[in-house]
């Protein structure tokens, strides 16, 4: 069984949003910070049942955590100041986009991996440099918290393996760079389960047969660990707890791009609210254009003055490209939703398209647009 060797040096970043669910809901209710938060997915049995998504810090204190039962962080926080607010995903999800597109700019390659992470390739970007990376980091880290009031944590190292585990070291609002010959003194130490992959029953096992660091792992012979866990897992614990890992980031397409504004007052104006949209279309636009992409899909999102979501969307039956299709589609939609939503008042409104499609020629594309 041959050993992978690594690849050419290579500089990569992961980037993880702390806390992200309650993160967004202190963004957009100050007044919770300081406060323990828990954002819970009601399943809607009873009153109370369901489990939690994420909690904030401050209640992690106490023991809450992701995926228990919310009775059971309700019990944790007994006689404590603490919120429990519903999971709201598609908030989260344009904060996300937003936050994405600031570290997509500044990637040899992107890949998302989650509503809240992602690796960056800055191999080129950085000419191979580390110090130029953590330069990066920390203008990102800058950059994000200044525009949407969300901290992270960066991990740089030579590969994804290792700019995960970088990332995880010191959080909240960490920043590890982990050089290529650091590596094996930075990964030794830590615990197995640090691994992607490695959960509690992984760790039992190894434990049981005395393996409980990075560093004992690295030094198992590997046709041991495969006797246990297979070829496949165990020739990938052995490497990564090596820190070799060739895993290329992936480029993640995205497949829709959206676009939201703060109306100037609160309202329910339709042509007021068209007025104002068409800032966001013409924005909106201006990245679809520079993606070369065409759209299937149209939607709006509105936010009420109560802070709840609402969405309309229309499915295209062509691939489009123009910006008309998006501004006649956003006017039909807001009109629908007013109509549906006779109480609602709004307080921000946005465009989104999705069922985006790489075009196969720009050219084509100029020609579609202005066609003379
Ligand atoms: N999430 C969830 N249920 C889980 C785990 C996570 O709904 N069992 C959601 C809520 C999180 C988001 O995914 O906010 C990101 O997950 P993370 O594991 O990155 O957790 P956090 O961002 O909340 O915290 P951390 O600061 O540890 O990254
Ligand atoms: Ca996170």
């Amino acid at each position: 069984m041959e050993e992978r060797k690594p690849v050419a040096k290579r500089v990569i970043m992961h980037v993880d949003l702390d806390a992200f669910f309650t993160a967004c809901e202190e963004v957009r209710r100050p007044e919770l910070k300081g406060k323990p938060l828990v954002v819970c997915v009601y399943s809607g049995r009873t009153k109370d049942s369901g489990a939690v998504s994420t909690a904030n810090y401050i209640a992690r204190k106490y023991g809450v955590k992701a995926g228990m039962p919310i009775i059971q962080a309700k019990k944790l926080l007994a006689n404590i100041e603490a919120e429990f607010l519903p999971i709201d995903k598609e908030y989260y999800k344009i904060v996300s986009d937003r936050i994405m597109d600031i570290l997509r700019d500044v990637a040899d390659a992107f890949e998302q991996v989650s509503i809240d992470e992602a690796y960056l390739d800055i191999t080129n970007r950085t000419n191979g440099s580390f110090e130029e990376a953590e330069v990066i980091a920390k203008i990102l880290k800058k950059k994000i918290y200044e525009n949407e009031g969300i901290t992270c944590s960066i991990g740089i190292g030579p590969n994804k393996v290792v700019a995960k585990i970088a990332s995880e070291h010191n959080k909240p609002d960490g920043l590890t760079v982990v050089k290529p010959e650091e590596v094996r003194g930075f990964l030794s130490p830590l615990s197995v389960d640090r691994l992607v992959g490695i959960g509690p029953k992984t760790s039992e096992k190894l434990k049981e047969i005395g393996i409980e660091t990075l560093g004992q792992l690295a030094s198992t012979d590997v046709s041991k660990l495969i006797g246990i866990f297979g070829e496949k897992l165990g020739i990938y614990f052995h490497n990564s707890a090596k820190g070799i890992d060739d895993e290329p980031v992936k480029q993640t397409e995205e497949k829709e791009l959206s676009r939201i504004i703060t109306l100037r007052s609160n309202t329910r104006d339709l042509s007021e609210i068209n007025d104002q949209v068409e800032r966001a279309i013409i924005d909106l636009y201006s990245r679809v254009r520079k993606k070369g992409c065409g759209y299937k899909m149209v939607g709006i999102i509105a936010i009420s003055d109560k802070l709840t979501m609402l969405v309309r969307s229309k499915k295209l039956s062509w691939i489009a490209y123009d910006i008309d299709t998006i501004k006649k589609a956003s006017r039909e939609l807001f009109e629908r939703l007013l109509q549906e939503e006779p109480n609602v008042i709004l307080r921000r409104a946005g465009i989104k398209v999705s069922g985006l499609v790489k075009s196969v020629d720009q050219a084509y594309i100029d020609k579609f647009i202005k066609p003379d």
